[in-house]
Order: structure tokens, then sequence, then C-alpha cells
């Protein structure tokens, strides 16, 4: 990106460019980059920091990661986009299972995302299976993998539409979701929403889990 380091709005276009990037890379899909300019709206309302409620969100979100008997954190292709490397840390330090799945279904991305993450540090990564599905949802998210998300007692879920967060509550699952948007379904049906952006509430949670190992 040639745009220096001085310009105002330097950061805001620096994860533009990681979205961009996924998208060439095959990662992520095309309507991904509109699902980033609905965030990017909502983030600039919120100032772009992370505000107290959201500092309180992820502290019971770090809580319930570490007191889960089998957390899985929900990998899809914008949050591959921005966040790969800090999921892998975030998995590792909890631990928990990273599972691909996605709204837009493509087996070549579900594989792309795999190696990306791969790439990233992660030592497992668990793929969508037509065998296995949860209930009361129609969309491609029903299929997940039967030792990931199909046994989950808690799921982490950054950023996605929000047609599976209900659906995985009436699984009988613990869902905590990672939103810009307060009035999205995924944000009203969670049972932690965290109402920040994605690259500041992971590294935020990765912090705060080893502070309460810590202690
Ligand atoms: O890779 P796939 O096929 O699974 O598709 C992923 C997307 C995100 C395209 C898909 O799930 C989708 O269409 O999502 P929506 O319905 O556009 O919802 C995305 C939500 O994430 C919106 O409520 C946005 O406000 C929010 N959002 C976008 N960027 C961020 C974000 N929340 C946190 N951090 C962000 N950076």
């Amino acid at each position: 990106m040639a745009v220096p380091k001085s310009h105002p709005r330097y950061l805001s276009l620096k994860i533009r460019d990681k979205l961009v990037e996924g998208v060439k890379k095959g990662i992520t899909s095309t309507h991904g980059l509109i699902a980033h300019g609905r965030g990017e709206a909502f983030d600039y309302i919120l100032g772009e920091k992370t505000n107290k409620k959201a500092k309180k969100a992820i502290e019971r979100a770090a809580k319930l990661l570490l007191k889960a008997k089998h957390p899985v954190i929900s990998v899809n292709g914008n949050s591959a986009a921005l966040a790969a490397r800090e999921l892998v840390q975030l998995s590792k330090s909890i631990p928990a299972k990273l599972e691909v799945n996605l709204f837009h279904s493509s087996k070549k991305r579900e594989l792309l995302i795999k190696k990306e993450l791969v790439k990233n540090g992660a030592k497992e990564v668990l793929l969508s299976q037509k065998s296995s599905k949860i209930k009361f949802i129609e969309s491609n998210r029903k299929y997940v993998n039967k030792d990931g998300i199909y046994k989950a007692d808690v799921v982490f879920v950054p950023l996605e539409d929000g047609d599976r967060t209900e659906a995985l509550v009436k699984n009988g699952k613990k869902v905590i979701v990672v939103d810009l948007n307060p009035m999205s379904r995924s944000a009203k049906k969670a049972t932690i929403t965290i109402v920040d952006n994605i690259v500041r509430a992971v590294p935020l949670l990765i912090k705060t889990i080893k502070n309460l190992k810590n202690k």
C-alpha cells in the first residue's frame, strides 16, 4: 500500500489492505469486502477504540473459555485475513481447537484458510464434514466437524453473518461473538458479545487469558 504512515487513516487503510490481500490469496470471499465495509462504519462511530463494555465482555469471555471443557474457535474468510496469527495464538493460550466454518461454501477456500492457519503456527485445523450437522440452521454453516463445533461446549465466533449464533445456542452451546454491529443478530443472540474490531479484541483476549492463567 503506497499510503504514508502519517496518513490520518493509515491503520484503517492497512486493515483494508489485509482484506484485499485475503481475496487475492483466495482466503476471503468477495462478499467479505462488503462485510468489512459495514464493520468499518460501526468502528468509525465507536471511535476505533475498545470501550469499557467491550473490555468487560473480553474479561468474561476469557473466563468462559478457560472454564470450557471443549472450546472451539470458528474461523471464516474475514477473520483469517485479519487475524490468522492471533487466532492461532489464542487457540494455543486456552487451549482450544481451530475449525474453519464458512457461510459461502467453498472447499478450495476452506483448504486455503487451513493452510494460512498452519503457516501461522497451527498444529491442527478442523474442517466441516457433510456427515455432521448442527440443528436449527439451513445454510452451509450447519456442516461442522464432529471433533470440533459438533461437540463443543463453548464456541468463539469472530465476525460472521447472524444465522448461526442463534442455532449454536439452541444446540446447547455457549457462544462468544465479536461483532462491531451491536444490533446484528449474532450480537443479540450470543451468550457473550464483544462489540469491538477483531484486530483489537483478539490480542486483548489473549493478554487477558495470560493474566488469568498467571493468577
Ligand atoms: O468467509 P465466509 O464465507 O464465512 O463469509 C464471511 C462473511 C463475513 C462475508 C459472512 O459471514 C457475512 O456475510 O457476514 P455479514 O452478514 O456481512 O456480517 C458480518 C458482521 O461482522 C457484520 O455485523 C459486521 O459489522 C461485522 N464486522 C465486519 N468487520 C468486522 C466486524 N466485526 C468485528 N471486527 C471486524 N473487523
